[in-house]
């Protein structure tokens, strides 16, 4: 309306507020009583207020596609033995995956319940899950802690969505090294799994 020539401009013209909605009342001799409701969005909520429970969600996802992966693996790649016999076989790569998050709930963690490391030695699939699940919700009471506070978490720098960061990361890297050793053993993870394992909407 600021570029209309001031003489053909509606004479009448006002803005009405009816609590949030808005309606543009016009009259005059050129243009017939109209009402039009205002495109005025109503006030929503900045993603920055939803955002530790987004982050929250991020990190559940992530585990979610650690128990993807393991639901999916071919059951002799988790018996197999390593080529030539070197480097971590997979379940003492998942157990690795599991004790460093302990290892981070004992220097982060204020009295809240930590699980048991678990024994590379002699681990199964189930016993595996059941220990991700155990440092998932202990590492969220963490995480969301310090999200709904000050952001730090005791121990680690710079703060809280570094922490997130690292522990996505550090999954993602053992994942990784997961599929690979599978494929190298002659027992790969399928080809479906492996693209479901990006499909971050899904998991
Ligand atoms: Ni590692």
């Amino acid at each position: 309306m600021d570029n209309w020539p001031l003489a053909s401009r509606p004479r009448l013209c006002q803005i009405e507020f009816f609590a949030k909605l808005s309606v543009l009342v016009c009259e005059g001799p050129t243009m017939p009583r109209a009402q039009e409701p205002m495109n005025i969005s109503l006030p929503q909520k900045r993603f920055t207020e939803l955002l530790p429970e987004a982050l929250l969600n991020a990190f559940n996802t992530n585990d979610r596609i650690n128990y993807y992966l393991i639901d999916n693996l071919p059951r002799p790649a988790w018996i197999a033995k390593t080529p030539a016999g070197k480097g971590r076989s997979i379940p003492a790569i998942v157990a690795h995956m599991h004790n460093v998050r302990v290892m981070w709930l004992k220097a982060s963690a204020n009295g809240s319940r930590i699980p048991a490391q678990l024994d590379r030695a002699k681990l199964s699939p189930a016993q595996a899950l059941r220990g991700l699940e155990l440092s998932r919700q202990a590492l969220g009471v963490v995480i969301s802690g310090a999200l709904t506070g000050d952001g730090r978490v005791k121990g680690f720098r710079p703060d809280v969505a570094g922490f997130l960061g690292y522990l996505i990361a550090h999954d993602a890297h053992h994942r990784g090294q997961i599929t690979m050793l599978a494929r190298q053993m002659g027992h790969p993870l399928p080809q479906k799994a492996m693209f479901g394992m990006w499909e971050w909407g899904s998991r």
